[in-house]
């Protein structure tokens, strides 16, 4: 019988977020050094303390990225806030821009990313479907 280990419901992880909130702040970084001359994640840098955000985006509790459509140029600090109350990702569509994901964005909290390769990036909420966003890097 399934216990529930391998098999969690969304209401289970948001419990966890909410208790976690305070240890989550410095914990989204993928960490990265364990992948050094593989990955292929080749088109920038991401992080929560990257400098001044230059390019806003929020995410918000109508479960949208605002704006949708967003462009910014290679080397400006693109930051994403989470405006409102649920939590959300960022994810990258593309395989050499996933080392620039944010598992878990909390309400209140920030995520930014430093592109080094112009491009159109698409990326989208795993939390929520439909929520999804395009970043023109040039
Ligand atoms: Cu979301």
């Amino acid at each position: 019988m399934r216990r529930g280990n391998g098999f969690r419901p969304l209401v289970v992880g948001a419990g966890v977020v909410l208790a976690s909130a305070m240890a989550a702040c410095g914990n989204g970084p993928p960490g990265g050094s364990s992948s050094s001359g593989g990955g292929g994640c080749t088109s920038g840098t991401a992080g929560v303390s990257l400098g001044t955000g230059q390019v806003k985006i929020d995410a918000n509790d109508q479960l949208q990225f605002a704006p949708t459509s967003q462009t910014a140029h290679v080397g400006q600090v693109v930051q994403w806030t989470n405006a409102g109350s649920v939590a959300h990702t960022i994810t990258f569509d593309s395989s050499n821009a996933s080392c620039l994901d944010d598992a878990q964005i909390a309400p209140g909290s920030n995520w930014q990313v430093k592109f080094t390769q112009a491009g159109t990036y698409t990326y989208k909420c795993t939390i929520h479907p439909g929520m999804n966003g395009t970043l023109t890097v040039s």
